[in-house]
This record gives structure tokens, sequence and C-alpha cells, in this order.
């Protein structure tokens, strides 16, 4: 309880930080944009993992203002950047939660994030997980049908570790599969984790979806996911979540 008002005081009061972790194109090797990451610098307990807030912040609902904080943030950081690199497009990942879209105005709030920070629609990328597709289906794939509407990309992260069917992937306007990072630690190792990665992957290819590996820690990783045709990743290997100076920078020097 007292963590849940000290969060209400640490968004009302601008204590919340974004750090960002860059998506890396595997044909070209460079930074076409990051995925938003919240990070809680608390003036006594420390940093504060979104694995540790986000649940309170879903449970009590501060999650509706919070992740409005988050999109409206990573937008408006990822205008400056791009401008500030002559123009050149960067992509942004924001994670949505489920929560989130229990709000029948997601998409006029997402709406009107584009429209005050001037984020042009196609370099965002909402992140969801599997459980979004699975509860309150009908709902949800009539919310996701407007944000795709407004010309947004919608991914499904942590891919492959739900237990829904294939079926959804039809049904709803997804664009983007980010392999979870639990089959990229072992590619190359177990043969089975190499297995299904490659199959999420063709999975991708056949249904028009690019693909994004996460958790990439070393090179070996990365040899196999560009042998396999993967478009995308994330991980160690290339950098860690990094404060908004550093990713800033990152992306102007396109490593
Ligand atoms: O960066 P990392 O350990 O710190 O993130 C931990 C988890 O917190 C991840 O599952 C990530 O998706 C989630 N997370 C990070 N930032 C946000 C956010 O802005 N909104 C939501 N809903 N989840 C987030
Ligand atoms: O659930 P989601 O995929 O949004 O969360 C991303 C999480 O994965 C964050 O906590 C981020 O810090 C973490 N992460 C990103 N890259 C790596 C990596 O290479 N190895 C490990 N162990 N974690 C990573
Ligand atoms: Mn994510
Ligand atoms: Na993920």
């Amino acid at each position: 309880l007292e963590l849940e008002s000290e969060l209400r005081a640490a968004l009302e009061n601008g204590e919340l930080r974004l750090h960002y972790q860059p998506t890396v194109d595997l044909e070209t090797s460079r930074v076409i944009g990051f995925e938003a990451l919240v990070r809680w610098p608390h003036p006594t307990r420390g940093m504060i993992s979104p694995l540790d807030f986000i649940p309170i912040a879903e449970a009590t609902g501060l999650i509706v203002p919070l992740g409005r904080w988050v999109l409206r943030e990573a937008c408006c950081q990822a205008v400056e950047w791009s401008a500030a690199a002559g123009g050149r497009p960067l992509k942004m990942s924001v994670n949505v939660s489920v929560r989130q879209f229990d709000r029948a105005d997601l998409a006029e709030t997402v709406a009107g994030v584009l429209a005050e920070t001037g984020m042009p629609a196609d370099r965002l990328c909402l992140e969801m997980t599997e459980s979004v597709l699975m509860t309150d289906t009908e709902a949800n794939l009539e919310q996701l049908v407007r944000l795709k509407g407004l010309g947004l990309t919608l991914a499904i992260d942590d891919f492959g570790t739900g237990y829904s069917s294939l079926a959804y992937l039809r049904r709803f306007p997804v664009d983007t599969l980010k392999i979870d990072r639990s089959f990229v630690e072992r590619l190359g190792v177990i043969a089975d984790d190499t297995a299904l990665t490659d199959t999420i992957v063709r999975l991708g290819r056949s249904l028009g979806m690019a693909t994004v590996a996460e958790g990439i820690e070393e090179f070996g990783q990365l040899a196999v996911l560009r042998e396999m045709g993967c478009g995308f990743a994330q991980g160690y290997y290339f950098s860690r979540p990094v404060p908004a100076d550093e990713a800033g920078r990152l992306f102007l020097e396109g490593a």
C-alpha cells in the first residue's frame, strides 16, 4: 500500500525514467530503433525494477496513467532523436499491459499521443503478450483493429511462451513476433530450442510477419539467427537497456 502511494507520487512528480534497448537489423547490423523500458529510481530503495512495480500498477489501475506517460515520453524521444539524425526513421516499441486494454479509450489515447508528439504512426510499435489475445478476445480484437487503423505496428512479446493456439495469428492484425529469450538462450546448443526458433522464424516469414529475437548475448546465437533469416534482434550482446542520453548517442552513431 505504501509502495502504491509512492508510485503514484513518483508518476505525478516526474520521477520515473525510461531506459532504451536498441533493436538491430540483422541484415545491415544497424540500430533501427529501441524498446522503451520503464525504471523507478527510488530515493531510498534504489532502482526498482518494473517486475516489482508494474504488477502493483496493474492491480491498482495506475498502469493507465503510467502507460500513457511511457507512451508520450517514448514518442517524444523518438521524434527528437530522429530529427537529430537528419530525419532518419526510428522505430520505437512500447510495452502495453493487458490491463490497458480494459479501457475502451486505448486507441484514442494512442492517437492523442501521436498527434501531440508528432510521432509518425508507422514508427510506433506496441508490444503485448499473448494474454491480450487470450482474454476478452472479442473486445481486445476490436481494440487491436482500431489501433491498427491508426497505422502503427503490433507485436506479440515473449512469443512461444503462452499456451494459446496459433489460430489467433490469423484472426488478429499482428505484424511482428518477438521470440522469447528462453529459446534464444540455448540456441545452437539444445536441438529442440534451435528447432523451435527456426520454426517461429519460418512461421513469421510465411505469414508475412517480422521476427525479432530477444536476449542475444553471444555471437554464436547471432550467427544462427542470421542463418535462419531472422530479421531483427535485441540483447546484451548489442546493448543493455540504457538511459536516454546514451541511447540517443547509440542511434546517432548508428552502431
Ligand atoms: O527491462 P526489464 O527487466 O527491466 O523489464 C522487466 C519487465 O517489465 C519486462 O517484461 C517488460 O516488458 C516490463 N516492462 C518494462 N517497461 C514496461 C512498461 O512501460 N509497461 C509495461 N506494461 N511493462 C513494462
Ligand atoms: O518482457 P520483455 O521482453 O518486454 O522484457 C525485456 C526484458 O529482457 C527486460 O527486463 C530486459 O532488461 C531483459 N533483457 C534484454 N536483453 C537481455 C539479454 O540479452 N539477456 C537477459 N538475460 N535479459 C535481457
Ligand atoms: Mn517487450
Ligand atoms: Na519479451
